[in-house]
């Protein structure tokens, strides 16, 4: 007998979660256990390092309370409790509540509601589209996330991927727009210290001094959902004083002098008064914005989420062009990168399946749908969830409660835990994690395209989305080919390897290696994707005006259920400019005397949206229980002190916090970070029982971060 330790197998993988850093990882297996999972050091992004959320990823796998077995509800909607059926009495009753509900009221009665839980090409936002469209389902618009900013990109650049993350380390003057980095890009900082070591500054603007402001050389604490006003206000003092780059403006761009007009309202003083900061502000910003021509500025997703918020990446996504910026490596902008990767996204969600005069339903009316509370015919009597945690993550979370409450609803939830949304399901179905899947990766942050390879069997009887979907189909009997195609065949299918952006990359090579960057010519440290124009508009110049919405073409990034959808551009302004919020005591005094402070929720640094939550050492990393960041002064007046119980609420909802008294705040505005679980001391789950499900100027976006609220002790 060899005394020898059992050999550790390597396998390549990509983390799965909705981030933009998708990170190369490694996981180590013996005695087909997977005991570690770390970066892989190859990836230069990557560089061997994972964030706190995976750092345990194998634990997270191995968790005691992962999802093993399909279950049968047995107590009241929502109370958890649960018993062992097989998969067959789990699919034979799908397929009986199904059959009986498309026999009534047609098969619009079925409602998918999905988001980015998993964000790979197989098992992620789009792993059901098949399956539902050729069901005749009702079309679920997945726009939790980045679907106003990208219409307001997209109409702007088009659908071009910007700066690549790793030509920061180029730029002189680095503006972080409304993104905590260190908590949600934390594999983007070593390019931005690598600029700061050069020399360059970086700004951060944010209602909130996070950790990422607080490494920053100026942060500005903008008023909540005002950036279009202070973007427009960097047009204004560039155009006035002639700050642009004219030989650029002239060969690249359009309509700089409508562009030119609208901003000239936007005085540094009236900007000053919108923003809540100073025109001295305003004018520096700009000034040392353009003067610094290798300037960069990355936006976080946050800006979107107000009324103006697509407007809002307009106008900064006129930023880099108006002083020239894209010509040098380290100059430009960065939204999201998405656009680049050669997906054939028609295959992956066969939106020409959908019958013409299908009803969409947009995900953020997820409580009116099921509430009734929007009018529908057929109502929708069957909800099917995979992918995501709707209970914690949309907002008006009592109307989507009630709705899942009810009786008649037959509700599915395929997960890796009982969730909030879990709790509510009549079936529940195990899902297979990351190590335990086939799948290629693509990213919003970067141009790494990646294999990720099981490395260990599904445990339990936890099976991917993909085989979800193939088992599903076949109850269901449906016969169209596409859907029985294997992992192996999905994957030649989904990828376009004969892409110009694939040349060289083979599958045997992305076996071996994990990752390849995508052939987008250059290297990326030194890429200027614009340096001669080139952008993905109609006019392939970067539009001031934009053509799509001044022509009423309809915009839209990926296939109809893919991601966003598309839009009558009619709707929408051509130049951009300031909306302003709706909850504020200018626009809404009558409801600001009643609850004063705007609230913001945001990323948890030790959670993925809501998940991790579950993990007492990343609860503990986040002070275990929901918390309320408050200023110093609102708290006074409040007679609130650190540490105090208090109540935060709304005309929608009271949930129970602790104080956060400190002036990484700005006065009027609060923050709650998401992701915290429901529990015995509050049943409304975090921030989104007191944001408003109203969508955005585009794209249809959320404005969760347009909502006041009171806070009170408890
Ligand atoms: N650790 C961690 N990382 C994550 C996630 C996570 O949950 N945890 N989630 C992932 C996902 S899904 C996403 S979309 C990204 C999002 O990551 P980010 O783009 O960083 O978005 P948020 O954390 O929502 O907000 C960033 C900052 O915007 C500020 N903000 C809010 N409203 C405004 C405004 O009107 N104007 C300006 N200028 N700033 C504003 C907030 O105070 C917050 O500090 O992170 C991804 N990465
Ligand atoms: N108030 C407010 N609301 C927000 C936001 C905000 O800033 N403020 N942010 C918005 C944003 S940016 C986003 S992206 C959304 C996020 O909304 P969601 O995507 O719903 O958020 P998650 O909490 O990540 O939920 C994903 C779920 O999918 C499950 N899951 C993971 N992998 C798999 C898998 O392979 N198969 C199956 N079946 N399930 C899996 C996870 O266990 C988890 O419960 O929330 C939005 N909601
Ligand atoms: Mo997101």
């Amino acid at each position: 007998m060899s005394d020898q330790p059992a050999a550790i197998r390597k396998v390549k993988g990509a983390c799965p979660q909705d981030c933009p850093d998708c990170c190369a990882m490694i996981y180590h297996v013996e005695d087909e256990k997977l005991i570690e999972v770390t970066g892989n050091p190859e990836n230069p992004l990557t560089n061997g390092r994972l964030c706190v959320k995976l750092k345990d990823f194998a634990g997270h796998h191995a968790h005691q309370d992962r999802l093993m077995y399909p279950m049968k509800r047995t107590g009241p909607k929502g109370s958890g409790k649960f018993e062992r059926i097989s998969w067959d009495q789990a699919l034979e009753e799908i397929k009986t509540q199904w059959q009986d509900i498309i026999d009534e009221h047609g098969p619009q009665a079925i409602y998918p509601h999905c988001y980015a839980g998993q964000i790979g090409t197989l098992n992620g936002m789009t792993s059901g589209d098949r399956f539902f469209n050729a069901l005749g389902s009702t079309v679920a618009e997945k726009t939790y996330c980045g679907s106003a900013a990208s219409v307001g990109w997209v109409l702007t650049n088009g659908a071009v991927g910007g700066m690549d993350p790793e030509s920061f380390a180029h730029s002189k003057f680095i503006i972080i727009w409304g993104q905590n980095t260190l908590s949600t890009q934390s594999h983007s900082w070593p390019a931005i210290n690598a600029a700061r070591v050069n020399g360059a500054k970086v700004i951060v603007i944010d209602p909130v001094r996070t950790r990422t402001a607080k490494q920053a050389d100026m942060h500005i604490a903008i008023k909540p959902g005002t950036d279009s006003a202070l973007a427009m206000g960097m047009i204004h003092v560039i155009t006035q004083e002639r700050l642009y780059d004219a030989n650029y403006v002239g060969k690249h761009t359009v309509g700089f002098v409508e562009l030119k007009e609208r901003a000239a309202d936007y005085t540094p003083e009236r900007v000053a008064e919108i923003c809540g900061i100073s025109a001295d502000e305003v004018q520096m910003l700009a000034r040392a914005y353009a003067e610094a021509k290798e300037s960069a500025i990355r936006m976080g997703v946050s800006i979107e989420r107000t009324p103006g918020g697509g407007q809002a990446v307009r106008a900064i996504s006129c930023l880099p062009s108006l002083i020239g910026a894209w010509k040098y490596p380290g100059g430009g902008a960065t939204q999201m990168t998405h656009y680049q990767f050669p997906m054939n996204w028609d295959n992956l969600s066969r939106g020409d399946w959908i019958k013409p005069g299908t009803r969409v339903i947009n995900q953020f009316n997820l409580g009116l749908a099921l509430t009734g509370d929007m009018p529908l015919d057929p109502p929708i009597k069957s909800l099917f969830v995979y992918n995501s945690n709707p209970l914690a993550m949309c907002p008006s979370q009592s109307k989507t409660r009630k709705g899942m409450a009810r009786e008649d609803l037959f509700t599915v939830v395929s997960e890796l835990f009982m969730t909030d949304t879990a709790k509510y399901a009549d079936i529940v179905l195990p899902a297979t994690m990351q190590a335990e899947q086939l799948d290629v990766m693509w990213s919003w942050g970067h141009f790494y395209i990646q294999l990720n390879q099981p490395a260990i069997d599904p445990p339990g009887e936890t099976v991917s989305n993909t085989e979800l979907f193939r088992r599903l189909s076949k109850v269901m009997g449906l016969t169209r080919p596409q859907l029985y195609l294997s992992d192996d065949e999905l994957v030649s299918s989904y990828v376009d390897w004969n892409a110009d952006s694939m040349k060289g990359i083979t599958l045997d090579y992305l076996k071996e290696h994990g990752f390849a960057r995508l052939n987008l010519g250059g290297l990326p440290h030194e890429r200027t994707p614009h340096a001669e124009g080139d952008f993905g508009t109609p006019s392939g110049k970067c539009e001031f005006v934009a053509s799509a919405a001044a022509g009423g073409s309809t915009v839209g990034t990926f296939g109809r259920q893919g991601y966003t959808f598309f839009q009558d551009g009619s709707a929408i302004d051509p130049l951009p400019s300031f909306t302003a919020p709706e909850e504020t005591a200018d626009a809404n005094p009558k409801l600001a005397q009643k609850y004063s402070l705007s609230l913001l929720s945001g990323k948890a640094h030790s959670f993925l949206n809501t998940q991790y939550a579950n993990e007492v050492k990343h609860l503990k990393r986040e002070g275990g229980e929901q918390s309320v960041l408050i200023n110093t002064a609102d708290a006074a007046a409040r007679g609130i002190e650190k540490g105090a119980a208090v109540q935060v609420f709304n005309k929608n909802a009271r949930v129970k916090a602790v104080a956060d008294v400190s002036d990484d705040v700005r006065e009027g505005v609060v923050f709650m970070t998401l992701g915290f679980w429901a529990n015995k001391k509050n049943a409304a789950t975090g921030p989104n029982a007191l944001c408003n499900d109203k969508n955005s100027d585009m794209g249809m976006g959320g404005t969760m971060n347009d909502t006041l609220v009171e806070v009170a002790l408890a």
